[in-house]
């Protein structure tokens, strides 16, 4: 597959609820491999559909040490079925908000359920890194994103920076 260039803040495919995976078949594959690739080239640590323009609920994730072999995720309608009490404050990076940082606070541990790469249901449990990662792509499936977490404020001061660096960009 071609490269796949992942957007940034304010495409409005970013704000948009994405709907659910149908089938997972071959084309939903080449999918998450190229978005696998956007993710470890940019790099991240996890990448969501939307990201690359596709409003569908598929989300990829690697969190592995970079010394580490890896370790790629791919969920297909991914749903958080439990949520820990317990919370954990992380300072978030978002590849379609480029160089923007915000602390937030999220559950510590989930469970979440959703369909591999071959279309089979499974179950996971995460907590640290992982948790959040896969908090913050979920987020991406239902049009939120981090600056959300921000007074409105800070955040309308954020989108008017992209909205006037994308005019001089064009
Ligand atoms: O690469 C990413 N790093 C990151 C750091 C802390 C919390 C979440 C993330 S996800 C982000 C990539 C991205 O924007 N995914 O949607
Ligand atoms: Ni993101």
């Amino acid at each position: 597959m071609s490269k796949l260039d992942i957007i940034t803040i304010p495409d409005p495919i970013l704000r948009k609820l994405a709907l659910p995976v149908e089938r997972v078949d071959d084309d939903l594959r080449r999918l998450a491999d190229g978005m696998l690739e956007a993710m470890y080239e940019a790099p991240g640590i996890g990448l969501a559909a939307p990201q690359v323009g596709v409003s569908r609920r598929l989300i990829v994730l690697d969190v592995s040490d970079k010394e580490d072999e890896k370790k790629p995720l791919v969920m297909v309608n991914p749903e958080i079925v439990t949520r820990s009490d317990e919370r954990r404050i992380y300072e978030e990076g978002c590849l379609s908000i480029p160089d923007v940082k915000v602390e937030i606070e999220r559950p510590a541990a989930i469970t979440v359920r959703y369909l591999d790469r071959e279309g089979l249901q499974q179950e996971l449990s995460a907590e640290a890194l992982l948790a959040t990662a896969i908090q913050h792509e979920v987020d991406h499936l239902d049009g939120r994103l981090i600056i959300d977490f921000l007074t409105r404020l800070k955040r309308d001061i954020i989108i008017r920076r992209f909205r006037k660096q994308a005019r001089t960009d064009a």
